[in-house]
C-alpha cells in the first residue's frame, strides 16, 4: 500500500510569500471571560452575487471569533446556546483539563438551548488550534461551529505577517443554503463522509490578503472539513513547514500541504517575488483558495531573513515500558465487518445500518460513551496499535494528549514530532504512542464526522 506523504518534498526554488490582516475580530486578554454564543446567522459565504446562507456560528462571524493567547494563560470563555438544540464545545488539540473538553454525554452534560457554561483551562502549549462543536458535531461542525485558537510563544520565529487560513468544504444547494437533504446520509456515512462543494477559506471564496514587499509570512492552516482531505499548493513558492497539530516539527521545505479533517500546519514563507496563488488540488484541478498580494502601499519588510529556527520537537521517551493496545479497525462500504457488538448486543451490519446508523467497530465493538475501550494506569507510556483495515482513508485524533507516530514500515513518511490527529490509509498498520499523564476520559475518534457518528471512536478511561 503506497501512502501518500502527509507533506510532500517541495522542489521548486522560489520562496513563497503569504499574508494579510486578520478577518477577525481579535478578543484578547488572557485574564477577561471570553463571550462566545452559538447561534443561526444568514450570512454570505457563497461569493458574490450569492443569496446569503443560513448558518449556525459564533457571535454570528464565519469562522468564530480568533481566540488568541500567550502560552501559559488562562482561557476563559462563556458559551451561551442560543440555538435551538444541544451543543458544546470541544479546544482541539488542547490538552486539557477533562471536564474542560466539551465532549457532550462523555466530559460534560450538553449545554441546552437557552443555557451558558463556562470553560476555563490553562493553556499549556502554544500553536495552531482550533474549537468547535462536539455534539452532533456532523451536522453542527458543518452548519458553521467553529473557530480558530492561536497560542502564541516568545520562541516564535519573527514575522511581518501572521495570517490565519481556516478552510472549510461546504455542501451548499442551488439556492446557496446548507444542503440540507443530505444531512445524516448514510451512504456518505460508510464511505469517505460528507464531502462538499464549495470551498471557503476565512468563510470567503478566495480571498486575498494583502503583504509587504519581500515580507516574511507565518501561514496557519487549519481545517474544519467533517471529511474532505485537501491538499493545498503554493504556487510560484516553496515553505518552510514549522508546526504540525500546533506543535514545532524539524523544518522542511514544501510546496504543498496535505490537510485531513481537524489537522493544521504552520509555514514560513518568504517573499521574494511578487503575489502567490494558495490552491487547492485535491480532485486534480486546481481551485483558488487564497491569494497572498503584495502590496506596495504597505512598504517592505525590514526583517532580516535569518534561518528559521524554532525549539526541536518533544523527543521521543523509552519504550521499554509500553502498554500496547492493540485496535483492529473494520466497517464501512467495501470492508469485511460482518458482526459487531453494539451496546451489548451483537448485530449483524445489516441491523447495525439500518436500525441503528451504525457502520464502523474497533476490535468489533461500535464505538459509545457508556463502554471503555481500554483502562490505562496514569503515567502509563502507551501504544495504540491501530490498523485501519477498511477500504477508506480515516484522520485519526486523540483527545487530551498528543501523540507520536511510529511504523515498522520504512516507506512511510512520519513526523519527527507530536501530532493529535493522523491520516492513515486504508491498510495502513501505525502506532501512536503518548504518554497518558492526563486523567479523565478521552476520545479516540475519526475526525471525519459521519465515521465518527456512525461508531469509529473509543473511549480510553485513564487514572
Ligand atoms: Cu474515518
Amino acid at each position: 500500500m503506497k501512502r501518500r506523504h502527509f507533506l510532500t518534498l517541495a522542489a521548486a526554488g522560489a520562496t513563497g510569500s503569504l499574508v494579510s490582516p486578520s478577518p477577525w475580530t481579535r478578543l484578547n486578554a488572557a485574564t477577561t471571560m471570553q463571550q462566545i454564543t452559538a447561534g443561526k446567522t444568514r450570512l454570505n459565504i457563497a461569493g458574490t452575487g450569492q443569496p446569503d446562507t443560513d448558518l449556525w456560528l459564533y457571535n454570528q462571524s464565519c469562522p468564530g471569533p480568533m481566540l488568541r493567547y500567550r502560552k501559559g494563560d488562562m482561557l476563559r470563555a462563556e458559551v451561551r446556546n442560543n440555538l435551538d438544540v444541544a451543543t458544546t464545545i470541544h479546544w482541539h488539540g488542547i490538552r486539557n483539563l477533562n471536564e474542560m473538553d466539551g465532549v457532550a454525554n462523555l466530559t460534560q452534560a450538553p449545554i441546552e438551548p437557552g443555557e451558558t457554561f463556562a470553560y476555563e483551562f490553562p493553556l499549556n502549549d502554544s500553536g495552531t488550534y482550533w474549537y468547535h462543536a462536539h455534539n452532533m458535531g456532523w451536522e453542527q461542525v458543518a452548519r458553521g461551529l467553529y473557530g480558530p485558537l492561536i497560542i502564541d510563544d516568545d520562541q516564535d520565529p519573527d514575522v511581518d505577517h501572521d495570517i490565519c487560513l481556516m478552510v472549510d468544504d461546504w455542501r451548499l444547494d442551488n439556492d446557496g443554503q446548507i444542503d440540507q437533504a443530505s444531512l445524516g446520509g448514510l451512504h456518505d456515512w460508510s464511505h469517505g463522509g460528507r464531502l462538499g462543494n464549495w470551498l471557503t477559506v476565512n468563510g470567503k471564496s478566495a480571498p486575498e490578503f494583502r503583504v509587504k514587499d519581500k515580507a516574511r509570512i507565518r501561514l496557519r492552516l487549519i481545517s474544519a472539513a467533517n471529511a474532505r482531505i485537501m491538499t493545498f499548493q503554493l504556487t510560484n513558492a516553496s515553505a518552510t513547514l514549522i508546526a504540525l497539530d500546533g506543535a514545532f516539527c524539524q523544518p522542511e521545505q514544501v510546496t504543498k500541504i496535505i490537510l485531513a479533517p481537524a489537522q493544521r500546519a504552520d509555514v514560513i514563507l518568504d517573499i521574494d517575488r511578487g503575489s502567490i496563488d494558495i490552491a487547492e488540488i485535491s480532485t486534480g484541478e486546481p481551485y483558488p483558495a487564497a491569494t497572498l498580494l503584495v502590496d506596495p502601499a504597505l512598504g517592505s519588510s525590514s526583517l532580516s531573513k535569518t534561518p528559521i529556527n524554532t525549539p526541536k520537537p518533544a523527543a521521543l521517551p523509552s519504550l521499554r515500558q509500553l502498554r500496547r493496545i492493540p485496535i483492529h479497525m473494520q466497517g464501512g462500504a467495501m470492508g469485511n465487518l460482518q458482526k459487531a457488538t453494539f451496546e451489548g448486543a451483537e448485530l449483524s451490519l445489516r441491523e447495525l445500518a439500518q436500525k441503528h446508523k451504525k457502520l464502523w467497530a474497533f476490535n468489533g465493538q461500535i464505538g459509545d460513551y457508556s463502554t471503555l475501550f481500554a483502562e490505562i494506569d496514569q503515567n502509563n507510556l502507551v501504544s495504540l496499535d491501530v490498523y485501519n483495515d477498511t477500504a477508506w482513508r480515516h484522520a485519526m485524533h486523540l483527545h487530551g494528549h498528543h501523540f507520536w507516530v511510529m511504523s515498522d514500515d520504512p516507506t512511510l513518511a512520519l513526523p519527527a514530532g507530536q501530532r493529535d490527529t493522523w491520516l492513515m490509509q486504508p491498510q495502513e498498520r501505525i502506532s501512536l504512542v503518548f504518554k497518558a499523564d492526563n486523567p479523565g476520559l478521552w476520545l479516540f475518534h475519526c475526525h471525519m464526522l459521519e465515521h465518527a457518528a456512525s461508531g469509529m471512536g473509543a473511549v480510553l478511561s485513564i487514572d
